[in-house]
Parts: structure tokens; sequence; C-alpha cells
């Protein structure tokens, strides 16, 4: 978010065009991007590169190996992270940059074991893919022609070499060492790089290396900006009270002015004097009638632009600029009256939020193919889907700024976790020390973002370790002599109770530290029966709970739980051909990467639906199953407001085409799940269950208590008729109510329930907010007969709209066809008899005409054949 390069050069500009002949020594950056090469190392075959780029993603557009993402190409690239490479360029040094006092390469991000020499020479040596690497290179940079190289060694092997150093294997379950041909040596947590490259339940064993990030020349004289950080010390809706913290090197003892603009009106100037090296300054600045930044749905995403200038004497020597939101979030854990547990909540600005969202993985193995479409793509669709907080989970990446500058943008609080996940990690002091920097490093870049709200330890170690009960954890403990189990949980204890939040009281005061997720509080596991704290609740998979287990389960705040489901067809074609096309086939098999993945697809499809026999329509339903499950328990989650304040489920995305928990594909397809979030995750929703013969609906709402509210029940048969109905009005009293609790053989008599579904329209005067179907038998037992269904496709502007009828009830009905890239503005809805449903979809994204490709798949398909 802090952008110096572009206000810098429109800076020279400006001063530029004033006149010809003013000289300007300023600051000069610029990125190293052109004329890259490399080459494996020793072979001196040298091929055009790409930084930032990857190994794997230059060797592709060298066609050296195939698509690592089609059929089973992963199998054979595994060499490439056992063997070292070499990047090189030649830049130039002109006189402009060498006249400067100070010049400096900036590598913002090296994957991972670097040696850098410039001109032969050696300036650094790596070893953290997180961590920027700001080097002094004023007095071997040469005039002209500069040779720049970057050897990165085997991640793997230096990860073999560390293991041997270390003495024993650290827990790593998910480190898929066999597929990646190193037999039981699981090297991923000895080596800080991202966890998932290393293979994940959902995701391939490719073990990059490269220059992942840019690397920058930066040169300039007396002194420069370094950070800004943006502290807000009190804020209301008449007058926000700030502070910012300025971070100057120095080369020289220095006079100078600072002017800082707020929206481009400036707002304070100060003189200092600067003492060689770093200096901390601090400027008060006041913004009256502020506007708050809301998460989404809660009200706007002002963002404000600061801009600090820093002159001499003569004239400005550097320019940074940040975007920062106006808000205060406040993790709340408070005790309950009846002491037998502690909240788990955010306070935005005052008002209570209940979280609404997902998990976020990195969107692709080879993160530089993540261009700022694809991140726009997720982070709306999540703010489509009415979600308001995304966790980046701790086994990925720090993300890049554009994904954080997105958040803001759109409202999406984000949960950020340290990179560390389901592994043991080594407590030396030189392995500490890195991860002390890397976490400076990235709360120092983040810190301005007013999405993030929380940092996390980790992801899940806290339970699968189990220090606190013998019992209890992953069996890691019993793993391991009473020696080596205290050395492994004293550097748990000092990294992630140490460490990591003394960076966060140093670096950013204001925002809350939650040590592992899920958790109970220091010193107490989560396990599903407890009530503080945030919960990881998988019974449902991991445990074969029944889908109804997500109302049992109570969480003070749901941070993962999920359901897998495969992309759908036309998404599964682009990585197999015909032969593949079997769930157990040897290329499906490979792209799901849970052992127990397709098992508990059908075990839990058996139970619920018929299961197709055909592919695609297994397909289908497996995506029918995932978003049925997920969405009961987003309304049990919401429902069971105040006491639960979050719902996070597992997860938003994938990085390769793969049967997972996402929500949305890799080629960027919607699932049913992301349709059925978005309807869950209205602001205002109606939520109709069953327990023990009686029939619960409550409404639930992210806004404030006390609008009036009407509900039309009706009881419909598949073939239209009205058999039952009722209206129910009532004040909303407090966020989630319970409206209804009859006896469901008052409301149904003698009626079949197996061709009926209960339709209510929840309204607020004359505004229909939410239309909830509930069905009182499972999918596989509905009586559902040919729905007839009627499309009508027309144009209007830019737009293709559908008008879809159907004779008699159409469950689930999906619309596809070849040709279309884009998606329906609805899909795997249900279309009652005798109702129009509209759809439409952009010209733009239909490559076919839709009259001839437009195929509609629907449940009742599934089980016959006419
Ligand atoms: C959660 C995550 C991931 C994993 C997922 C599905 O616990 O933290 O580690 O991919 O479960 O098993």
């Amino acid at each position: 978010m802090i952008n110096r390069m572009l206000v810098f050069y429109m800076f020279v500009f400006v001063l530029a065009s004033c006149s010809d002949d003013y000289k300007i020594k300023s600051m000069i950056q610029m990125e190293i991007n052109h004329d890259w090469k490399f080459s494996q190392a020793g072979k001196e075959v040298w091929l055009p590169a790409t930084v930032p780029g990857t190994v794997h993603t230059d060797l592709l557009a060298n066609k050296i190996i195939e698509d690592p993402y089609y059929r089973l190409n992963e199998k054979q690239i595994q060499w490439i992270d056992k063997v070292d490479w070499e990047y090189r360029t030649v830049f130039i040094a002109d006189g402009q940059v060498l006249e400067h006092n100070r010049i400096e390469l900036i590598f913002k991000g090296l994957d991972t074991y670097a040696k850098i020499y410039l001109n032969g020479d050696l300036l650094q040596q790596t070893d953290n893919m997180f961590r920027t690497w700001k080097i002094d290179v004023t007095k071997k940079i040469r005039k002209g022609e500069n040779k720049l190289s970057v050897i990165l060694a085997s991640p793997t092997q230096r990860g073999l070499e560390e293991l041997k150093a270390y003495g024993f294997q650290l827990a790593a379950d998910n480190d898929q060492s066999e597929a990646g041909e190193m037999g039981q040596d699981k090297v991923s947590p000895y080596v800080r790089k991202a966890p998932y490259h290393f293979g994940w339940d959902w995701g391939p064993r490719l073990v990059t290396s490269g220059i992942w990030r840019p690397v920058i020349l930066r040169a300039w004289d007396e002194a420069c900006l370094e950070n800004i950080q943006i502290i807000t010390d009190d804020l209301s809706t008449e007058r926000a009270g700030l502070t910012a913290k300025i971070e100057i090197v120095a080369a020289e003892k220095l006079e100078i002015t600072l002017n800082l603009f707020v929206d481009d009106i400036s707002l304070s100037t100060r003189n200092w004097k600067l003492e060689i090296g770093n200096n901390l300054l601090e400027m008060p600045l006041t913004i009256d009638n502020p506007v708050l930044w809301q998460p989404n749905g809660l009200g706007s995403q002002k963002l404000y632009t600061i801009r600090i200038e820093l002159a001499d004497k003569e004239q400005v020597i550097d320019v940074m600029e940040t975007k920062t939101g106006l808000r205060i979030v406040k993790l709340v854990r408070q005790p309950d009256p009846d002491g037998k547990g502690k909240s788990f909540y955010f306070k935005v600005n005052g008002n209570p939020v209940f979280a609404k969202g997902a998990n976020y993985i990195p969107d692709d193995i080879f993160l530089n193919r993540v261009s700022p479409e694809k991140y726009e793509f997720i982070i709306k669709s999540a703010y489509e889907a009415n979600m308001n907080m995304l966790r980046v989970w701790g086994g990925g990446i720090y993300e890049n700024d554009l994904f954080y500058d997105l958040c803001d943008q759109y409202g999406i609080m984000v949960w950020q976790d340290f990179m560390f996940a389901c592994a043991m990690y080594p407590g030396n002091e030189v392995f500490l020390e890195n991860v002390r920097q890397e976490a400076i490093d990235n709360v120092r870049r983040l810190r301005n973002h007013p999405s993030i709200v929380l940092w996390c330890g980790n992801n899940e170690i806290e339970n699968a370790w189990g220090e606190y009960e013998e019992n209890r954890g992953w069996g890691w403990k019993q793993r391991y002599n009473p020696e080596q189990r205290q050395v492994i949980w004293k550097a748990y204890d000092t990294l992630f109770h140490h460490i990591l939040p003394g960076v966060i009281e140093q670096e950013d005061p204001g925002r809350s530290y939650w040590h592992s997720s899920p958790s109970a509080g220091m010193g107490q596991l989560a396990s599903y029966e407890t009530t503080s704290g945030d919960m990881h609740y998988w019974g449902v998979w991991h445990g074969l709970h029944p889908f109804s287990d997500f109302c049992k389960y109570r969480a003070r705040f749901m941070s993962e739980y999920g359901f897998q489901s495969f992309p759908e067809f036309n998404s599964v074609k682009k990585y197999t051909v015909p032969e593949d096309y079997n769930i157990e086939s040897e290329v499906m098999m490979s792209h799901q990467r849970s052992g127990i993945g397709n098992l508990r697809i059908r075990q839990y499809m058996e139970e619920d639906y018929n299961i197709p026999g055909d592919f695609e329509q297994f397909l289908y339903v497996g995506q029918l199953l995932q978003a049925e499950a997920i969405k009961m328990a987003i309304e049990s989650h919401r429902s069971d407001m105040p006491y639960c304040m979050g719902s996070l489920y597992w997860q938003i995305n994938d990085c390769w085409p793969v049967a997972s928990w996402s929500g949305i594909d890799y080629y960027g397809r919607w699932k049913a799940l992301h349709y059925f979030a978005r309807e869950a995750f209205k602001p205002t929703v109606l939520v109709l269950t069953e327990s023990d013969g009686f029939l619960n609906g409550y409404v639930v709402s992210d806004n404030q208590p006390g609008q009036k509210m009407q509900v039309l029940m009706k009881l419909v048969s598949f073939t239209g008729k009205v058999e039952w109905e009722a209206v129910q009005e009532f004040e909303m009293t407090a966020q989630s109510i319970l409206f209804l609790n009859s006896p469901l053989t008052e409301i149904l008599g003698k009626i079949d329930l197996s061709s009926v579904v209960m339709v209510s329209e929840l309204r607020q005067g004359d505004i229909l907010l939410d239309t909830d179907f509930h069905y009182f038998v499972k999918p596989k037992n509905l009586d559902l007969t040919n729905p007839n269904i009627k499309a009508e496709i027309k144009e209007k502007g830019d737009l293709i709209e559908i008008s879809l009828t159907a004779a008699n009830l159409a469950k689930n009905v999906f619309l596809y066809g070849d040709g279309i890239t884009g998606r329906f503005s609805d899909n795997y809805f249900d279309i009652l008899p005798g109702q129009e449903v509209l759809v439409n979809i952009s010209k733009s994204d239909v490559q076919s005409d839709l009259k001839s490709s437009l195929k509609i798949l629907h449940l009742y398909l599934t089980d016959n054949d006419d």
C-alpha cells in the first residue's frame, strides 16, 4: 500500500516540466525486470526468464516442461526442486544513478535460498521467502553495465541439510514428501517458505524457486523515507485523532521539513534535525468529521490517502504515500455472565460484527500467475457473496499488497495468520531470529490496512501438539522422547507466545494477537465442546458426523469447517481426457489430495442423494451436497448469534484444479456452494430448520434490532397446489430471533412430505428480503417428476436474459454449456411450478450461440434418463 514510485515519478515530472534546466538531484527507484535469463546451475543453457517469477513457470514458458496441472504432469517435474538454478541480468547504472550518495538493491521476495552476486561479488545470502532484503551497493555498483546474478539453491536439498543439522524429524503431516520423491523426509518445517508448496490435502507438491517479488534499484542522497505508520488515537464521527509515525533513514546529519497531506490537503508541517541512521518521527494530525471505514454491508469503505513529503532546505527529496481507513477494531473476549465461557467477536467502530466469510489460500502454486485481475476476481466474489471476512490461512503466504488494498476497498476484514501451519518448528536462535525479522517486515508492510483485524500465530498447531492435555493432539507428542518433547514445546512457546506477540506489541500495538487457531484461550485446547475462543469444526467430514451436527456443535467463532466437492465437468475437462472420467482414475485421484476425499464424498452422498452412475452428474450432485451442507452450517452459526459471532468456511478458492473444499474452482467458476453462500450470508435471512418434530423459523440480521418483519409461509406441492399458508408478523427484538416453533404435525397434517416444499418470504414493508425453500425429506426421497423446463432466451442490451419456467417443481437447476466463459446471475436454484425465474449473463461472457449451446441439468435428471 505504501507507494513511493508512482508518486515520486509524478513529482519529478512536475518539477522537471516547470524548468528544463532545473537540476533535480533526488531519489531514483527502478525495477530491474528486464533481460533476465536463467539456467540450471552448472549447465550454462541460458533461456529467457521472467522476474518476478518462478523456475517452474520459466521452464514452462520455454517449453522445457509441460503444464504442471495437466493430468499427471506434476509427477514428471519433481526433479526441479532437487537442483540449483541461476538467474542473471545486466542492468545499466548511468551517471544519474551514480551521482547519488547511497545506492541500494532491494529484493522484495526471494524463494528461498539465494546467493546474490553483483559483478561477481557475493552481496548477500538469503534463507526466507517472506523477508525483504535491502543491500547497500554504493561501493559495488559500476558505471555502465552491472552483472546481477542470483543463485537459488535447491530448497529441498537445503531443507535436508537443515533437518540433518536439527537432528530429528519435526511433525509436518501435510508435507507430501513421498510425492516429492523424498521418502519420509519432510523438510518443510525447517525452510521458511510457503508450507503449501510442499503439498497439502488440496494442493500438489511443487516446490518452487524464484525471484518471486520485484527487484528494485534505489538511489538517494541525504535521506529517504522508509516507512509510515498511521495510528488512530481516538475516533468519532466528529473527529479522528491520528499519529503518523515516520521512519527516515539519513546518510548525514540534516535539517528537514516534513509536509503531511491528507487527500491532497496539507494538514501538518514540521521541521526536524535528522541524525545519521534511522530516525523515527511523529506527527499528530486531526481529521474533522471523518468518514469511518466499515465492513461490507455496514457502511462505506472510505480510504484516506496520506502523503508525506520530505524536503531539505532547497527541495523535496522524497515522497511516500499510504492509504488507510479510519476505524477502531477490537477483539472482544469477555467472560459470560454465568462464568461458563468467553465471547469471541470483533467490535468495529463500537458495533459487534458477525464475521461472514471463508478461509483463503494462495490462488496458485506459482504466485506470479496471480494477476491483479485474479486478485480482484476473488475478493469481489467474496464481496458479492455478502462476505465481510477472509482468513489468510497460515500455510500460504503473507499476501501481496494488492490483496489487502482490495480487501480495504471491498470491506472484507482480514484475519491474518502468520505463516505456520500443521507442523512443529525449530527453535534454534538462527531460525527464531529469521522469523522475528520476517514478522517485522510483514507487519510493517501491512499495518496501515484497515481491513486487517487480527494477527494470528498459527494454524492448528496448538491443538495438533496438545501440550496441555496428555491424551489430546494428533499423536505427535508420542513420537518423541521426553527431551525432544521439551525442545519442541519450548520452540513453540518461544515463537508463538513471545516472539510474534512481541513483534505485534512493538510494531502494531493497536491490533489483537491470537496465538493459534483454533484455541479456547491461552493454555486451553479447543474442542467441539469449548465455550471460549475459536473453533475448527471437522466433525462433519473428518469425524463422519451427520450434517445435522452442524447445528449441534456451538462455537463462539467458527473459523473453519468444510466439505469437499469436485470442480464442475467443464473445469475437469481442462486437466483430463475422456479416459480419466471416473473419480477413481489415476488422474482424478492425483487431483484429489485428501486420502479420505472420495470415500467421504460417497459416504455422505449415499445418505442424501441417489448416487449418479454418470461422471458429469456425479460432479454436479457432489456440488449440491457440499452447498447444502455448508449452507446448513452457516445458517446454524448465524442463528446462534450473539453466542456465535463468526462463520468462516474452509475454503473460498483453489491453487490448482482439484477436488477440494473450495467454493470457487481454480478456473474461477463458482461452485454451487458460492451461490448458496451468497444466499446464506445475505444481510437479513430466513432460516427454517427441523428438530425433534418441530419446525423452527429464525430471522437473522446484520442490522441493528427494531425493524418490523413479516413472513409469508406457503406449503406448495410439486405440481403447484398451495396446501397451507400462514402469515407471521413480528418485531426484531434482537439480531437473531425465533419467530416460529411449531410441531410439524400441526402444519403438515397428513400431507405427503416427499412432494411438498415450504416456501417462505421475508418482507420488511414492501421489500422482499429473502425467500427460503424448505424440504421435509432428503433429496433422494423427494418425489420429483419431470419439470419440463422451458427456457426463452432474449437479448437485452449487453445482457442475455433467460426466462425459465417449469410445469412441475424443478430442483437445483444448473445452467451451463460450451463457450460460456462467465457466469449466470444465478445458478443451482429451484423453480416452482408456474413461477418465472429470470437469469442473465453478460454477452461478452458467451462465445457461442446460447440458443443451441445452453444445457440444463437438474436433480430429476440425475435419477432418470427421460
Ligand atoms: C483445515 C486446514 C487445512 C486443511 C483443511 C482440510 O484444518 O487448516 O490444513 O486443508 O483443514 O483438511
